[in-house]
């Protein structure tokens, strides 16, 4: 089956919701090399990855990787042209109604039986002001996802409630951010495998914690504005943790 192209009804709705769910997106031939790459990473996550979610308590030697987080450009020359990357960009661009190129993208893995939900947060808050309105982001998970293994959750139409503050978790040594929502407008997206979710990148989002017994995985890819210029003019919540080091900074825009 062909990559779909976005439809005026998708385009509508995600500009009211700030989010869109897009069903058969992504064929499973595609899916699978995907996965098989980012198992390689899994394989040897102390060498390609971060924990989103280090635990305080823990010392750097020995995280327990609460969220795998990781790129599967690390292990995958060519990834920039699969047909999904492509894909992505084009519906992407759709969506917003703009040119929005590929930025980069994070494979994030959350183990079964660890208490770590990705908080509620903003893209905009962890990549300040110069992505201010001019970000999306794609979520291909890697099996079925519902609110028991860390499906995404959205605060509907968020993405015209400005920039919300955020602070760092509290006990968690890595850079992860939260930030308070109106829960009664949050909406889960439970989807299967070969769907996508799309969201703006003010939109307010998590995913629970993975209760199911095996691995969540999941593939988020980000675009951006052509010109907008990544990450910069930080807001002041924002540290930098190099979890090679340990160190942790203001970054120098903060
Ligand atoms: O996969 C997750 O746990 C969260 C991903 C996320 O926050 C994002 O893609 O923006």
């Amino acid at each position: 089956m062909p990559y779909p192209e976005a439809s005026d009804e998708q385009i509508d709705r995600f500009l009211r919701h700030g989010w869109l769910v897009v069903e058969e997106a992504i064929p499973a031939a595609d899916l699978d090399l995907l996965e098989r790459r980012c198992d390689k990473i899994l394989a040897d996550k102390e060498r390609f990855a971060n924990d989103w979610a280090w635990d305080a308590r823990e010392p750097r030697e020995a995280r327990s990787f609460r969220i795998v987080q990781s790129s599967p450009r690390f292990v995958w020359r060519e990834i920039a042209d699969q047909p999904y990357r492509l894909w992505l960009t084009a519906f992407g661009s759709s969506l917003m109604r703009a040119e929005m190129t590929f930025w980069y993208d994070q494979f994030l893995a959350k183990p079964p039986g660890h208490d770590a939900p990705t908080r509620w947060h903003q893209d905009e808050g962890y990549w300040g002001r110069n992505l201010f309105d001019k970000g999306v982001t794609c979520w291909i998970p890697l099996q079925d996802v519902d609110a028991a293994n860390g499906c995404m959750h959205f605060i509907d139409a968020g993405h015209r409630d400005g920039v919300l503050s955020h602070r760092l978790v509290e006990g968690v040594a890595s850079d992860l951010l939260v930030c308070e929502v109106d829960e009664s407008r949050a909406v889960a997206a439970p989807i299967k495998r070969g769907a996508v979710t799309f969201h703006h990148s003010k939109t307010p989002h998590m995913t629970p914690a993975n209760t199911s017994a095996g691995y969540r995985k999941a593939v988020t890819n980000h675009l951006q504005a052509p010109g907008a210029g990544g990450e910069g003019d930080h807001y002041p919540w924002k540290v930098l943790v190099n979890q090679r080091t340990g160190e942790r900074s203001v970054p120098p825009s903060r």
